[in-house]
């Protein structure tokens, strides 16, 4: 049984999607005044996905944003300064200008993380952040989005396999827009519902209409509460429709209008003030109140972003490699003795030789890297280990021939690193 919203919760579901909506406009209009740096993609007729997931988690949650989700930044409390900055490459953004779009997080507070370029990466990444607060204690729910396109990749399996193995409280949310670039989503996927996918790893799914933000919210608290009760990852696929190319420079032309028109009827925030007005729990001056106050926000964090200076040059090098003092801050913090979780250097030292190699000039010495194939360096290796001195190969392959390890075994590795090489026949290529 879902359960019902109360008039604030309602509320600020139509305030984010307005919000959602209004600061991607004010960035195009930013863009066509050629003052965003990169692309800029939209999230126009999904806004009730972004915003209706990310509502249904605490406070405590963690999300991974992709492309189109600047909805579920702000709705986690990234403020819209942040947003313009960011894509304005200012010094003032969350990257001090270094990168751009949303890739950007807040470990600390917030507990965002980064979004990652490579479709589908974000889920074994999201698993992990899932199953540390897990091993912690904290009783998380980590949560990212997927494209149509993005569920096609190897790691989107892969990631959601682990996930289900390890039951980690993570919900993946599908945004099935039909679209991914040019490519309808009929021509990569031989299947009516992606959520379809999930019985492959044995993981509940939910399929819901991505244009009913109320629907999307009840079905993602019903999704998040079953995953932090321990029920394993959950997929929501949530069907909806991209109103714009894939970004700026993407007309969109291959897309049917008569497809845009029959989802311009379906605008999710439309649709949702109809519902408000229609259950009186908007009337005009509700209304009136909540587009000054986004307005009044939205002109104030612009205004900081444009009067931001763009970085110091000097920046480009700084933060590029851990130098000291300005290394990043991560570090891992062991439960368990360091050496009991790392694997045990292997006891059998490389000897295969390949002639010639590893014998240059500067191979000498009691500080020279050991190369493969390096006998002497591997043999000096094992004994200051108090390990294994190294034994001859199982099998060696030389002009052809391969010989067996009984036979070589004879023949001490110091053959292997003859200095002469051996007769090659006459007319017989030496491999
Ligand atoms: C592994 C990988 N392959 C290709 C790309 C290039 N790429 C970026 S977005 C995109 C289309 C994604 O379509 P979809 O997943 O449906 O998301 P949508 O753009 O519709 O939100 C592609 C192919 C990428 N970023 N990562
Ligand atoms: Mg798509």
């Amino acid at each position: 049984m879902k359960k019902d919203l109360t008039r604030q919760q309602y509320l600020d579901l139509y305030y984010y999607m307005r919000l959602n909506r209004a600061v991607e406009d004010t960035m195009t209009k930013l863009f066509r005044q050629n003052k965003i740096v990169g692309g800029l993609y939209s999230s126009l007729g999904q806004e009730g996905i972004s915003v209706g997931t990310a509502y249904a988690l605490e406070k405590k949650d963690w999300l991974a944003p992709m492309i189109r989700n600047i909805g579920a930044l702000l709705v986690k409390g990234v403020p819209p300064r942040d947003i313009f900055t960011q894509h304005m490459a200012k010094y003032t953004s969350p990257t001090l200008g270094k990168d751009g779009t949303s890739h950007f997080g807040d470990l600390d507070n917030l507990h965002i993380v980064s979004p990652i370029s490579m479709l589908g990466d974000l889920i074994p990444v999201m698993t992990g952040v899932a199953m540390a607060g897990r091993y912690l204690g904290q009783k998380i729910v980590a949560m990212t989005w997927i494209g149509d396109g993005g569920s096609s990749t190897g790691v989107f399996h892969e990631g959601l396999n682990f996930a289900a193995v390890q039951r980690a409280p993570f919900v993946l949310i599908l945004e099935n827009n039909q679209w991914a670039y040019s490519t309808p989503v009929k021509r990569q996927v031989p299947i009516a519902n992606l959520a379809d996918r999930a019985k492959a790893y044995g993981i509940a799914s939910y399929v819901v209409d991505g244009n009913d933000v109320v629907a999307v919210y009840q079905t993602t608290k019903e999704a998040v509460d079953r995953a932090r009760a321990g029920e394993g990852p959950i997929l929501i696929e949530a069907k909806t429709m991209r109103m714009r190319g894939h970004a700026q420079h993407d007309p969109a032309e291959y897309v049917p209008k008569e497809m845009f028109e029959y989802w311009k009827q379906r605008d999710p925030i439309e649709l949702y003030e109809k519902f408000l007005l229609g259950k009186k729990l908007l009337d005009a001056a509700t209304k009136k109140e909540l587009e000054t106050k986004m307005e009044a926000l939205l002109a104030k964090d612009r205004d900081f972003a444009e009067a931001s200076p763009m970085p110091p040059p000097e920046l480009a090098e700084k933060g590029v490699y851990c130098t000291g003092d300005d290394c990043h801050k991560i570090a891992a913090k062991w439960e368990r003795n360091q050496a009991e979780v790392t694997p045990p250097r292997s006891s059998v030292p490389a000897v295969w030789k390949v002639a010639g190699f590893g014998e240059g000039k500067g191979s000498g010495g009691k500080n020279a890297p050991i190369h493969f194939g390096d006998t002497a360096s591997a043999e000096a290796l094992a004994d200051n280990e108090g390990k294994l001195a190294p034994k001859a190969p199982a099998k060696i392959v030389t002009n052809g021939t391969a010989k067996s390890a009984a036979k070589n075994s004879r023949k001490s590795a110091a053959h292997l690193s003859a200095k002469k090489p051996s007769k090659v026949p006459a007319g017989k290529a030496r491999r």
